[in-house]
Order: C-alpha cells, then structure tokens, then sequence
C-alpha cells in the first residue's frame, strides 16, 4: 500500500488506543483486527465513505449556497479537481483504515453537453480509481448513476413523463453499471431520488410505476449480458425532494419488487434517516428487510428528531447503532453489502480534519454497537423473553396452522373449549430494563 500525504498532512493513520484514550484522532472502539462473533471487526462492518458528502460537500442547504471550500476543489478546471478530488478521497480512507468507498457517476467526473464526452470523462477518472485501488487496497462497495441533479430529471428518471429523459437515464445507467463492474463493485445502488410525485394532478402513477420497472428489468438485462455478479439494491426514501418517492419504505419497495417479478435481482439498501422520514425506525426497515431476506446493504447515518427532513447526521447514537447491529448479526451479518456513512459535516464544521472527526465518531458508534449486541445475543435474555411470547405456536396446534394443515372447523372446537380471555405479559417494562443493562 502507498499513501499520499498532500491532503491531510498533519493527519497520521488513525490507529486504535482503546477505551482510555484521549486523543481525538484514534479509534476508542473500533479495532479492525479484534475477533467478534467469530470474525474481525473489519469484516463484520465493511466501512464505507461516500464520495458525494466527504468530498464534493460544501455546507449548502436550501437556504444558503456552500460555504465550505476544500482545497482539493480549488483547481484551473474540472478535470483537474476531479484528480485532485479522488487523490484526496484515497489519502482519506486509506487513512482512516476504512476498506471502502462509493461514488455516483457525477461525482467523480463532470457532466459535458454531449453524453459521449461526459462518459469519456467518466471513463478518465475510472482509470484513475482504478490506479488508486489498485495502489491503496481499498476496494469500492457499491456504485450508482445520479438520476436527479441534472434539470432533465425534474420529473423523475425512469418514471419521467419523456421518453427522452427516460432513454438518457437509461444509458446513464447502463454505463454506472459498467464502470462500476470494471472496478470490482460488490454492489450496484438505485435510490429513486425524484421517482414521485409533486402533485397527482399531473402524474399517471400507474403508468410510472411501469415504466420504473421496465428501466430496473433492463439493467437486471444488462447486467447478466456483462456478467456483473455485484448485488442490485434499492434504496428506500418516502419524500423529499418528491412529495411522494414510490420506493417509500422496505415493505413497499418489496411488493412493487414481486408485483413486477424483480424480487430475485434485489436487495434493499436501509438507510437510518430515510427509515426515521418514513415514520419508521431504522430498526423496523432492517427488521422488515431482513425477514424477507431483503437485507443487502446500510446506509448509516441518522436525522435530527426536531427537523423533518433528511438531515443526514454522522450516526452517534449508540442505542440506536446497536439495535441496528443486533438485526445484522441475527441475519447472518453482510455478505456483499456494508456500513456506508452517507451522512455529512454540519454546515459550520468547515475544517477538512472535521471529516476525521465524523466518521471515526461513526465508526466507533457502531464498533461498540456490535460488541453490544454480539453480548445481547450470547446472553439470551432477551430472546428467551420473545420466544417464551409465541410459545403456544409451538403445539400440536400451532404447527398444524402455521403448516396450513388446520380447519375452520377445528379452530372453531379449539375456540369452544379454550374461551381464552387474556394472554401472558408481553414484559415490555422487563425487556426495557434489560436493554438498558446492557449500555
Ligand atoms: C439521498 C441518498 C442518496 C443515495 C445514493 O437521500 O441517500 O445519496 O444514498 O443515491
Ligand atoms: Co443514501
């Protein structure tokens, strides 16, 4: 491995120093060789850094332009802040020790008049990530096309009322994934980011949501005729910048999956703040996804409780961090997928070293949250609890209907003689208790 040191000078690998240490530029928890539940840290929680926060981030929000310029993006002209840029992404995550990075085709390249010199700038910066992973070790988790900045996309991408525009995401597509494949990608991403609606007036939803379905069967196509063996995953969000995003939470993202006979090709990727916008916890979108063996990959982060929308906080909080963790280790932990920080500095940290800060905080919320729930699980008690609730499902009874085996008939002879007027303790209170023990 070979590491730049133009970017961050004053910044040195950032090591382990356990629990005592004070130094803010070390890990207190995350240490990627330690052995939990049977595999290393680094394995278990295959961190990622997106490249459209940590690097291309400028503090804007929708009342006030960017306010924070880092000194990889002042350059003569856009290619040479592209290089600049993804030689400071490499010197940052090699730095950090995170074994992975994820981008959009937009990100790493600027887009051009003409879609045929836009790819050949895509195609330059891919040869020099290329380079970079080769150089650096660090591999790429997921890649994605940016179906929703460009004004084209103000009506959707392949749920566009333009052909036109529907044909333009389409090849944007089917190059995202070929850049991708060439670069080893794990993964592949579709979060529909203006795939709604504003207004109902205006939108024929049955029609788009064909339409959405015909662009994902065509790159499921193009992606068998490459031979791209990365994981497909849609990203579920209800709103925002759409009133109404139809890939709205797990549960609906897996019925339009089954309705449109893609359910084999997907996975779901959970992000925290689009769950928490949903009316959802980020636990209950991984919950959901992992029952139907929909759980593919995470993007972690959290929003504020007191803003409405998709603040895209570093993830801090720990109780939350390991309920997440403890559906991942239930579920057999990732496979292809990963723990990618698809958050971003607030607007007022405007120090490159900031972005340090940030994801270490991510990744030792997160490190303890996996020792937190491997204790949770090897303890027990917690799941003696759930499972003394459904006990009854395991007699004669109960297998003979969850099998599909019991009639009306005997259910109705079952009811004449048991006339149950309550059940058991649900234990709540016992089980919260519990919890808290644990922190
Ligand atoms: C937007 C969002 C995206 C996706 C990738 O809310 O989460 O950045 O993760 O397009
Ligand atoms: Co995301």
């Amino acid at each position: 491995m070979t590491q730049s040191d133009t970017w961050f000078p004053n910044v040195q690998n950032i090591s382990f120093e356990g629990s005592d240490s004070r130094n803010p530029l070390a890990f207190t928890h995350y240490h990627a060789d330690e052995m939990v539940a049977g595999k290393t840290m680094r394995d278990h929680l295959r961190f990622t850094v997106c490249y459209w926060h940590a690097m291309r981030g400028t503090g804007a929000d929708p009342f006030g332009v960017g306010c924070r310029l880092m000194p990889w993006s002042v350059a003569d002209d856009e290619m040479q802040a592209a290089h600049q840029t993804m030689d400071a992404m490499f010197e940052f995550v090699t730095k950090l020790g995170a074994p992975f990075w994820c981008f959009h085709d937009r990100d790493i390249a600027p887009e051009c008049d003409d879609l045929a010199e836009t790819n050949a700038k895509l195609d330059e910066m891919i040869d020099h990530a290329d380079r970079l992973q080769e150089s650096t070790g660090v591999r790429l988790l997921w890649g994605t096309a940016c179906l929703f900045t460009h004004p084209r996309y103000m009506g959707g991408a392949g749920t566009s009322p333009s052909v036109d525009v529907f044909a333009h995401a389409a090849a944007q597509v089917k190059k995202a994934i070929e850049v991708t494949h060439r670069l080893g990608g794990e993964g592949y991403v579709f979060w529909g980011g203006r795939e709604g609606y504003d207004t109902l007036l205006n939108t024929d939803m049955r029609r788009e949501g064909e339409h959405l379905a015909r662009l994902l069967h065509l790159a499921v196509e193009h992606k068998q005729a490459l031979g791209f063996e990365g994981q497909f995953y849609i990203e579920p969000k209800p709103c925002e910048p759409s009133t109404h995003q139809y890939d709205y939470d797990a549960q609906s993202c897996h019925a339009f999956l089954l309705k449109h006979g893609l359910v084999d090709h997907f996975k779901l990727n959970i992000e925290a703040n689009h769950a928490t916008l949903a009316g959802h916890t980020f636990q209950h979108e991984l919950d959901y996804a992992a029952g139907h063996d929909l759980l593919g990959s995470i993007d972690a982060n959290r929003g504020d409780p007191l803003l409405g929308w998709d603040t895209d906080q570093f993830p801090t909080d720990l109780r939350d961090a390991t309920m997440a963790m403890l559906v991942v280790l239930r579920s057999g932990g990732f496979s292809t997928g990963g723990l990618n920080f698809d958050a971003k500095l607030r607007r007022q940290s405007t120090d490159p070293v900031d972005l340090f800060y940030a994801h270490i905080g991510g990744m030792d919320t997160f490190a303890r949250a996996l020792k937190i729930a491997d204790q949770i699980i090897q303890d027990g008690r917690l799941d003696e609890l759930m499972r003394l609730r459904y006990v009854s499902w395991d007699s004669d009874l109960g297998r003979s209907i969850e099998a599909g085996n019991a009639s009306m008939a005997e259910l109705e002879a079952h009811a004449m003689k048991t006339n149950v007027q309550a059940i058991d303790s649900g234990r709540q209170e016992l089980m919260e208790n519990l919890l808290n023990g644990y922190f």
